[in-house]
């Protein structure tokens, strides 16, 4: 394989950056190494040329590129005096880095920063930083192969560390051998760069559901775009107002009224899935001020989104809560109604009079 390159960008030694990792591979221990340096021109048998796989999930530029390396021989004739980055397309079926194509290039004359990070089994470990202009376009999904090649006189003796994060494998081509082989261990280097953010979307609406005064009900919601997404559910003011304030966790009572009898307890109020049920362990039940809309704001860095509201139907007929509203429904209700249970207070005002069995039956015979 003769190596040309064909798009050389001289780019300064990073100082600072305000960006994402896009993407990482870390050191692997016991560290080893993967031989990819090279003299130039490319004339040595020893010349070694590794890739390795990337995929970003979400697309994004890099427009830095820091890797872990170190010299095989201990450097005999002399640290690197360049590095070539390359960035290739897959082949076909994906398993390998089409070394026919034309990969877009990024060099650097000199050390690329190197910088003394430690010895590991035995090895001398040095770190890099390039910067690279105008960055390099992945596109969301697709699986791309960098080539991070030291350049040195007379012997080529540098490598990249082993890695872990990716596939577990590297790609190299050996100019003695003339052959491509796949190699264990991914290489290590992080991709520093920008992320196109997708604003929040809604995936799935929260659903109306139904339960009685001593239920409970859940609602489910999710959503799309760039992690990580915010929940927050809200509750319709009143019926059919369409403006919706968010909820907490915990009791309704700062919003239910208080009235006699009258409590529900919220759970997951910043997650996918919000629960409502009557306080039932203060022997409260849900009140028509719970029976309103409830609807889940997804948002993200870029954006927000606001599902359907979703009713909340509190059949108060069903007095027993065995799923429907028959004779039983109004022995139970006449049950706690003659032994003054707070139950009884059907209308929430405090008393256990004939106007409960009045509002019960009226409840009743309209049915749900
Ligand atoms: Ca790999
Ligand atoms: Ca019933
Ligand atoms: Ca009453």
């Amino acid at each position: 394989m003769k190596r040309f390159v064909l798009a050389v960008v001289f780019a300064a030694i990073a100082s600072h950056s305000p960006a994402d990792v896009l993407y990482l591979h870390t050191p692997y221990s016991p560290a080893g190494l993967a031989p990819s340096s090279w003299v130039e021109p490319d004339d040595s048998d020893s010349d070694q040329y590794t890739w390795d796989a990337f995929t970003l999930a979400s697309g994004g530029t890099v427009t830095q590129v820091k890797w872990r390396g170190g010299y095989q021989l201990g450097a005999p004739y002399g640290h690197v005096t360049g590095f070539v980055i390359g960035f290739w397309p897959s082949n076909s079926y994906g398993g390998e880095p089409d070394v026919l194509a034309h990969p877009v290039e990024y060099s650097v004359r000199g050390l690329a920063g190197e910088s003394y990070v430690g010895t590991f089994n035995g090895i001398a470990m040095y770190e890099y930083t390039m910067n690279i202009s105008p960055g390099f376009v992945a596109e969301p999904g697709i699986k791309y192969w960098i080539q991070i090649e030291g350049s040195q006189t007379t012997y080529p003796d540098w490598g990249l560390a082993w890695g872990v994060g990716g596939d577990g494998s590297n790609f190299r081509y050996i100019r003695g051998y003339h052959m491509f082989f796949n190699y264990s261990h991914d290489t290590t280097f992080s991709l520093i760069g920008t992320s196109p953010c997708t604003g929040a979307g809604v995936v799935q609406d929260p659903v109306g559901v139904g339960t009685c005064a001593a239920g409970s009900a859940e609602f489910l919601a999710s959503g799309s775009g760039t992690g990580p997404l915010a929940y927050q559910w809200e509750r319709e003011t009143s019926p059919g107002s369409n403006e919706f304030v968010a909820l907490s966790d915990g009791s309704t009572g700062s919003w239910d009224g208080g009235g006699p009898g009258v409590g529900a307890i919220v759970l997951g109020s910043d997650t996918d899935t919000l629960t409502i049920s009557a306080d039932s362990g203060n022997g409260l039940r849900l009140a028509p001020v719970h029976a309103v809309r409830y609807r889940c704001t997804i948002s993200n860095g870029c954006g927000s989104a606001s599902s359907v509201g979703a009713l909340l139907s509190v059949c108060f007929a069903d007095f027993n809560c065995d799923g429907g509203v028959n004779t039983l429904d109004v022995l139970g209700f006449l049950n706690a109604w003659s032994t003054q249970a707070e139950a009884g207070d059907f209308n929430h005002d405090g008393a256990v009079n004939t106007l409960d069995v009045l509002a019960f039956l009226n409840a009743w015979s309209t049915g749900c």
